[in-house]
């Protein structure tokens, strides 16, 4: 049985249906601080949850017998970075809260990491595993900590954690909330319902992305790898492809040539991402528990582009 914080999230949406469909809609606890009546909420087990409600979650975690705890809910970049004592106590406590469940459970544990650990001082091409984790924002402060804090609980208490670095994430189902790469899904619904999009990130500022189903086909492959093999576990860098806003907006006009994009630079979510790596090597994942990505800029837009025709129509 397998506990979801932030179901309802733009990762937690997807992962929920398709665990659901994996291991069984009755083995998927999903968990989020609302209820949006959505399929995930109608299609299995669905709790609310605070997860800064300790007592809760554990209550949860016993009624339901849980034995994997998927630990999704917090608040991203953009967000963290203008209320950064809320995400320290929401982003931290409620990791805290799902490290003690699991070890009081046994559980096995995922919760991600990010591009956003690495900070200004690590190298910035090809970014290795193990460097240099100084990040200059809330958010990578509570990654960096979390990665920490989650290896302890391995090496400390042997409770069986896992995760995964997550460059900016693209998807059709669920919309990002509060990040700085948000922007890389924005313009593929403009693109669809306008025709134009103004990027507030600036042109050249190359990030690391990934489609979601690769997001979630990792997610399952680490947490189903044999755990013998794992050099690391908290957490894997990973990565589909790299790119600037002038890129993504030229593979767009591609398929709608009228496509216009212009820039509006925000001062706070550039500097976000200029914090941030240009590329990461995720060698240790491919080597490690066989990580691979389908999808490159070409094939996602293909997909993103034809998915949102459907559903903006
Ligand atoms: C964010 N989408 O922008 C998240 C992610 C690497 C980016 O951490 O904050």
């Amino acid at each position: 049985k397998i506990l979801v914080t932030g179901s309802l999230g733009q990762i937690g949406t997807e992962l929920v249906t398709k665990m659901r469909g994996i291991y069984g809609s009755d083995n998927v606890i999903a968990t989020d601080i609302r209820d949006n009546g959505s399929t995930v909420v109608k299609e299995g087990p669905f709790e609310i949850l605070d997860v800064t409600d300790a007592s809760k979650m554990h209550e949860l975690a016993k009624k339901y017998k849980v034995d994997t705890i998927v630990h999704l809910a917090a608040l991203l970049s953009a967000t963290a970075e203008k209320n950064p004592l809320l995400a320290w106590n929401l982003n931290m406590g409620g990791l805290v809260n799902a490290l003690e469940t699991a070890r009081e459970l046994n559980c096995q544990f995922f919760t991600p990491s990010s591009i956003g650990a690495f900070g200004p001082s690590t190298p910035k091409d090809q970014t290795p595993q193990d460097t240099i984790q100084r990040p200059t924002t809330m958010y990578g402060v509570n990654k960096v900590s979390g990665e920490l804090l989650c290896d302890y609980y391995f090496y400390k208490f042997g409770v069986d954690t896992r995760g995964v670095r997550f460059p900016g994430l693209i998807s059709y189902v669920a919309q990002p909330g509060g990040g700085t790469t948000d922007y890389a899904v924005e313009i593929y619904y403009e693109a669809i319902k306008s025709g134009r999009y103004t990027s507030y990130i600036g042109e050249g500022t190359k990030m690391d992305m990934m489609y979601m189903p690769d997001a979630l086909n990792a997610i399952i492959q680490l947490m189903e790898a044999d755990s013998a093999k794992l050099v690391h576990r908290n957490a894997f860098n990973i990565t589909a492809m790299s790119f600037a806003p002038e890129e993504i907006a030229a593979e767009i006009k591609k398929h709608i040539p009228q496509f216009e994009m212009s820039y509006n630079v925000d001062p706070a979510r550039q500097a976000i991402a200029d914090s941030w790596p240009n590329s990461i090597d995720p060698t240790a994942a491919k080597e490690e528990w066989g990580f691979k990505a389908d999808y490159d800029l070409g094939k996602m837009t293909v997909d993103m582009l034809d998915k949102l025709k459907a559903k903006l129509k």
